[in-house]
């Protein structure tokens, strides 16, 4: 048997699409900025006429699901980070947003099979927001490293289905192969 989990090392080879709410974006550019120097400590080229990273912006966290949901069909990204902040106000607004969002960036990693991280802060005021988008910590940062984590762990599972799992048995069947990993062809082709 095995045991299967990322590292955050080898990351040359890893591409990341970044999708980000513009609504407060006093606090969505600093968890960008977060997300961009942890994976930078990790090796990884941000830089967005690099080779490694795209970068997505779109009005709201509402409009995010949608956008990483075709980022990550396009099986050109090991993970895909969705990065949004929503805030409480006066009015069940926040409720609304919050909730479709939560479940589109869900919808979106279930129905590609491609890692899409939840990095939407949700928070009481501004003040909260900002504490945890640098002023005491950069959730940005914490959001990358998942999004290394399971680029790594996926790409380490997706090799080991290309292998007869023992020496006894056989390697999986093709169609089953591309229905885990649609992606794996394409990849690999290019
Ligand atoms: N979008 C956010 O990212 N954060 C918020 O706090 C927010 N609030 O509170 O309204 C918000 N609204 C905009 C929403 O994401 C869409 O862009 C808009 O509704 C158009 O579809």
């Amino acid at each position: 048997m095995a045991v299967f989990e990322g590292t955050f090392t080898q990351t040359e080879s890893l591409r990341f699409g970044i999708v980000i709410g513009r609504f407060n974006d006093l606090v969505t550019s600093k968890l960008v900025e977060g997300c961009q120097d942890c994976l930078k400590r990790h090796g990884v080229n941000t830089d967005p006429y690099g080779t490694q990273v795209d970068y997505f912006w779109v009005p709201g966290s509402f409009e995010v699901p949608m956008v990483a949901h075709q980022v990550a069909l396009s099986h050109r990204y090991d993970a895909v980070i969705c990065l949004g902040a929503v805030i409480r106000g006066q009015t069940p607004h926040f409720d609304y947003v919050a909730a479709e969002t939560a479940k589109g960036i869900a919808a979106a990693q279930f129905q590609t099979g491609v890692p899409v991280i939840f990095g939407i802060l949700t928070a009481d005021n501004m003040q909260q927001a900002l504490e945890r988008a640098g002023i005491k910590s950069n959730k940005g940062w914490d959001y990358a490293m998942n999004a290394l984590e399971m680029a790594s762990l996926m790409s380490k599972w997706h090799a080991s289905i290309e292998a007869p799992y023992d020496s006894n048995s056989q390697s999986l069947p093709a169609s089953l192969k591309s229905a885990i990993a649609p992606g794996l062809s394409v990849t690999q082709a290019e």
